[in-house]
């Protein structure tokens, strides 16, 4: 759970209490200091609790080991600066290349690798996902970038003549999708200085030979309104600084960008950001098949915005009339026009005056908009263009790396998101965000913590229970129906009525009042309402949230888009067949909320993920305020907690680390079975290396019970490529090998 202060001790201080804190037990851990760091397993660790298995990674972290297995997921600390080495082109084909890329030390590139091979492995292509998680900042965005440079340098090896061209054209531009998506869709955060403000999962489909044949990009939700919002200390998207800042003379002149003017919606622009570089992003896009006409076309019209965001309105003098424009502001107009091709008169127009239509003729009349209406609408014209030039960006993204579906057999998915955040305000934006980060939880949970105890249960296999925190709960709250977060949203969006946001407030309180997931913080003077989500509390602010639900777009706006000159904002807002500049059919419209839309195209991407087989890196930042190389033990010690990990490494400490159908096991090893013990016995625990056991039936015995262990020793050895004896910490269960159903 991200924290507001940073008074955390750091790693020195920790130092030196560590022992006195620690409990009995963990002591005798301790006395191993010197070789904690080794354990780069943390399902070795013993015993495993939160302390002991946070002490080892502290360990690692101080001597530069970043990433260490913990049962099915691998956990990654992120160091804040760039390592030397730790993502060579040597090291890709270290991993790529190894015998057996488990013996190797614990990395993405092994993730990445056995992901590969688990694709390779099958005889039926099984699709596979990595689902990069964790909270803000910590480097999902980062991790995903180096595993898709590792597939695009797999790619980049293939020697077949007939697909090198492809694969080349390919692997390249997968590559090149990240800064441009990066530069449209992250931002300066609180959390992060390159925050992604959009989901995004990235399938690289890989054909008959499992050669990358081409890609797709699926995205979720952008926080659009940061166009036109900024909260105090964040920035607007990338793309708008990288216009500002690198842009050519003629194209400053070209783009009406003159040097140092000031733009409302550029706050903070004087911190200079790596990310923003304008020429990779320029020649990314170029790359992709965007080219520099059409690149003009797109930076005219962002520089269209900046103008259009300096337009003021004040009140008229006689309130029959529309707004006044603010005096200063009267040259931005007319050059957000100018930009946008779209005459001053209709822009205004659009802004400041609304079209009704009533009576049984349905005839339309005209009424100005107050203050506060003209700047919404300003406001909303801004994040209309920039969504769906994302949303364009993306399809020809998608365009560049397509091939049909005949093409390819199987796909690696790679998950990445936007973290869980929690800011002093937090709004529409935070529900949907901490949400997304609800469902990957639930299928960590549903996935691995549940099925497999589950399963062991099953099997009738001696197990005792580990608890877990599930974060059912949770999600119902938020999106259950009849009754949720979400539905009263919708409701309210659907009466469509002034929202009063004190009455919702109660009404949300009434409603799911039972659900211990959600409270209010009573001393705020805002409507709110709290909810305990599996990484900390949140507290939502309600004030305009229904707005934002509802998101509508008034028609007036839609019409002069449609009428623009411009032939980007052509392509953006094309005119539907039969309804040009038809304000009454575009008033009746239905109205899908963005929630509606959001929890739809979730459920979407979690029915893709759950068809897959899952894979799981789990990113942990390390200290709050993004330092290099700081470990602050209670910024870890809560995401460790709320992220299940340790019931994770538990569950595989204790259980069977290596699971494969009895039928293929013992088509696989056939050829070593000699007379063997009944089907019935499944289980084949090597702790000490000759019995079989399963439902209390006797175990094998002679020639039986001798090959059985012979096919152990060799799957053990597959498994860990080592002795028992020789891993620190090792336990018999670690060697165990279990054929299920
Ligand atoms: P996020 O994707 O998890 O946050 P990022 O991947 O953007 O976080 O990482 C945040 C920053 O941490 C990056 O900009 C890098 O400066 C640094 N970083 C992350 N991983 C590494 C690494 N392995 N080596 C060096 N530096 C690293 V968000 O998108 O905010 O949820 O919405
Ligand atoms: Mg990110």
């Amino acid at each position: 759970m991200p924290k507001q202060e940073n008074g955390q001790k750091e790693d020195s201080v920790i130092q030196n209490d560590l022992s006195e804190s620690f409990g009995e037990e963990v002591r005798a851990f301790l006395g191993d200091e010197e070789k904690l760091h080794l354990f780069d397993d943390l399902t070795k660790v013993n015993p495993v609790t939160t302390t002991t298995v946070l002490k080892c990674l502290q360990a690692r972290y101080r001597v530069n080991l970043f990433y260490t297995n913990a049962g099915c997921s691998l956990v990654a600390l992120n160091p804040f600066q760039p390592v030397s080495c730790l993502y060579s082109p040597e090291l890709m084909r270290e991993y790529h290349g190894a015998l057996r890329p488990q013996d190797l030390k614990p990395h993405i590139f092994a993730v990445a690798e056995q992901t590969y091979r688990n694709v390779q492995s099958q005889r039926e292509p099984v699709n596979q996902s990595i689902i990069v998680s964790g909270e803000s900042g910590a480097g999902k965005t980062w991790t995903s970038r180096c595993l898709m440079k590792f597939y695009a340098s797999i790619a980049a090896s293939v020697i077949s003549p007939k697909a090198n061209e492809t694969v080349e054209r390919i692997e390249k531009r997968v590559l090149d999708s990240n800064p441009v998506m990066e530069a449209f869709g992250n931002a300066c955060t609180l959390r992060n200085n390159n925050s992604s403000r959009f989901g995004k999962y990235i399938q690289l489909q890989l054909d008959r030979s499992h050669h990358l044949s081409s890609a797709s990009i699926q995205t979720f939700l952008l926080e659009k309104t940061r166009v036109a919002y900024q909260a105090p200390n964040e920035r607007n998207f990338h793309i708008f600084y990288q216009i500002t800042k690198g842009a050519t003379a003629e194209e400053r002149l070209e783009w009406n960008l003159p040097e140092g003017a000031d733009f409302r919606w550029l706050p903070n622009s004087e911190r200079n950001l790596d990310e923003d570089c304008f020429e990779v992003t320029r020649d990314a896009m170029f790359h992709l098949g965007i080219d520099r006409s059409t690149q003009n076309n797109i930076f005219k019209v962002l520089s269209g915005l900046l103008h259009l965001g300096n337009i003021q309105f004040s009140n008229p003098v006689d309130e029959a009339q529309p707004c006044e424009l603010e005096d200063k502001t009267k040259d931005f107009v007319k050059t957000a026009g100018d930009l946008l091709k779209i005459p001053v008169e209709e822009l205004l127009e659009s802004l400041r005056i609304r079209t009704i239509t009533a009576g049984k003729q349905q005839q339309i009349f005209k009424k100005p908009c107050s203050r506060a209406e003209c700047e919404t609408r300003r406001d909303c014209l801004a994040k209309a263009i920039y969504a769906k030039l994302f949303e364009w960006l993306v399809l020809v993204i998608n365009e560049s790396i397509y091939a049909d579906p005949s093409a390819w057999t199987s796909f690696i998915g790679l998950l990445d998101v936007y973290g869980f955040e929690a800011f002093p305000e937090n709004s529409l934006e935070q529900l949907c965000i901490n949400y997304a980060n609800e469902k990957l939880q639930q299928h960590f949970v549903a996935h691995y913590l549940k099925a497999q105890q589950e399963e062991y249960a099953a099997e009738g296999l001696q197990w005792s229970f580990i608890n877990y925190q599930d974060n059912q709960n949770c999600l119902e709250l938020i999106e259950a129906n009849p009754l949720s977060i979400f539905s009263l949203l919708n409701e309210e969006c659907r009466l469509n009525r002034p929202s009063n946001t004190d009455l919702f407030q109660t009404r949300i309180e009434k409603a799911l009042s039972n659900n211990q997931c959600l409270s209010r913080n009573k001393f705020s003077k805002e409507p709110n309402f709290i909810i305990s989500h599996y990484a900390g509390k949140v507290c939502y602010q309600l004030a305009a949230m229904v707005e934002k639900n509802k998101d509508p777009i008034p028609p007036e706006l839609v019409n002069v888009l449609q009428n623009s000159k411009d032939p980007l904002l052509q392509k953006l807002f094309p005119v539907a067949e039969g309804n040009q500049n038809n304000i009454k059919t575009q008033n009746r419209a239905a109205v899908v909320t963005v929630v509606s839309k959001f929890k739809g195209s979730l459920e979407h991407l979690m029915q893709l993920v759950n068809s897959t087989t899952p894979h799981y890196i789990r990113c942990i930042k390390p200290n709050a305020g993004c330092k290099a190389m700081t470990f602050q033990r209670e910024e870890v010690l809560s995401q460790l907690q709320a992220c299940g990990i340790v019931e994770a490494i538990t569950i595989s400490a204790a259980g069977f680390p290596v699971r494969i159908p009895f039928q293929s096991f013992t088509e696989r090893y056939e050829i070593l079975r000699k007379p063997c013990p009944s089907n019935k016995n499944r289980v084949c625990d090597t702790s000490n290396h000759h019995t079989a056991k399963n439902k209390g039936e006797a175990p094998a015995e002679g020639d039986a019970e001798a090959s059985r262990s012979v096919i152990v020793e060799i799957l053990r050895n597959v498994v860990t490529g080592q002795t028992a004896a020789e891993q620190p910490g090792n336990r018999a269960e670690n060697t165990s090998v279990y054929c299920g159903k």
